[in-house]
């Protein structure tokens, strides 16, 4: 049975911008490939790290190694993404923008523009079939797999931003952090901001990334992910801080995925009430919710508890979102109306300035 703060949280209409694919798969579909693929010997603990648990960075891009090998067909990408968008829909988010890396395998045929295209039509059969979310398609370039490559990743996004009715909005950097540097990526990420394609970049997400944060935002990105070490209190600069807030560039957080990920050290040490309490337009996140056994919901739920929020906080930051997404004006504003129409379902009474338990009493103020 879900009490009333789990029911209030998944009744917050919420707009995720951070999620990658193949990181997102739950349990249940994860279950469905592994029957479909017995002689990985593939289970569970593999693919998923559970409540309580950590792992390092390292270990956690060994997690998508072994989901990678599950996912390598056009029928398993199909399945997998209509099933990621059916879950976030379910979990109240009504505006998603989905990233993955496209891949080839020689073993089934797949290759990466049939990647894109099954994830496009995944998009479309979701729409079709009224699932109630609009979702949105970022090519993610993996910064593993150097310059050349990610020259080609933008290549492909430019074709399906003109060939997928505005489904394919933006290119994402991302991939092992301790691997390869930013600006081996400048041309191509250059190359993109040119052709109309929207920038969210992971940055800063391990301490060693200052001189190429400071690179990535001469671009500069439309979104930032992590940010994680850019303020100077964890090693990072007030420069770097002013620059982001000069540009007022919209940070994208993810609470359990830096936990689990072991780059921060707990909850409460999270970089979030930094820039919150700056005003500074931060989005919450999930990152990969199969992998870190999360959901949206959870992850207001937490940094409420953690910070303190206020309910109506907590609309506002959900409603917020909206301006950091990358849809269209005229999209943004049904999203607008959409709240709007929702805000009397959620706040039925005037619980609205219902307080979460454990505040930290610092923030709450800042938006
Ligand atoms: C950086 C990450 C990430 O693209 O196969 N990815 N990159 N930092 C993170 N923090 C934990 N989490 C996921 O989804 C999986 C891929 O997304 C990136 C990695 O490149 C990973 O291989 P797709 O759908």
């Amino acid at each position: 049975m879900e009490d009333d703060a789990e029911l209030f949280y998944r009744q917050l209409p919420k707009v995720e911008l951070h999620a990658h694919l193949n990181g997102s798969v739950s349990v249940a579909t994860m279950e469905r490939l592994i029957a479909r693929k017995p002689h990985l010997n593939i289970d569970h603990s593999m693919t998923a790290i559970l409540k309580g648990q950590r792992r390092t960075l390292d270990e956690c891009f060994q997690v998508f190694k072994v989901i990678h090998q599950l996912i390598d067909t056009e029928e398993d990408l199909l399945m997998v993404t209509k099933s990621v968008i059916r879950e976030f829909a379910e979990d109240g988010v009504r505006y998603l923008e989905l990233r993955s890396t496209p891949r080839a395998d020689s073993k089934t045929g797949l290759t990466k523009r049939r990647y894109v295209e099954s994830i496009i039509e995944a998009i479309r059969q979701c729409k079709e079939e009224n699932v109630d979310t609009e979702v949105r398609f970022l090519v993610a370039v993996d910064r593993r797999n150097g310059a050349e490559v990610a020259m080609e990743t933008v290549k492909l996004a430019e074709d399906y931003m003109l060939a997928s009715d505005g489904l394919v909005v933006g290119v994402d950097l991302s991939g092992d952090p301790n691997v390869g540097h930013g600006k081996d990526f400048l041309p191509a990420l250059q190359k993109a901001r040119n052709c109309g394609l929207k920038l969210a970049l992971h940055m800063s997400e391990v301490p060693s990334q200052k001189e190429e944060s400071e690179l990535l935002l001469t671009l500069p990105p439309d979104r930032i992910g992590h940010g994680t070490f850019l303020h100077p209190e964890v090693g990072g600069s007030q420069s770097l801080v002013d620059r982001v807030r000069e540009k007022n560039i919209p940070l994208e957080l993810c609470l359990t995925s830096n936990v689990k990920g072991q780059t921060v050290g707990s909850y409460q040490k999270h970089h979030f009430p930094y820039w919150y309490q700056l005003g500074h337009p931060c989005v919450l996140c999930t990152d990969d919710k199969g992998v870190f056994s999360t959901s949206l919901s959870m992850e207001y739920q937490l940094a409420a508890a953690t910070f303190g929020l206020s309910r109506e906080a907590v609309w506002t930051l959900s409603q917020q979102a909206i301006g950091c997404s990358f849809a269209t004006d005229a999209v943004r504003q049904q999203l607008q109306q959409r709240w709007a129409l929702l805000l009397p379902e959620v706040f039925p009474t005037s619980s609205c300035l219902h307080r979460e338990p454990t505040a930290l009493q610092t923030c709450g103020q800042g938006l």
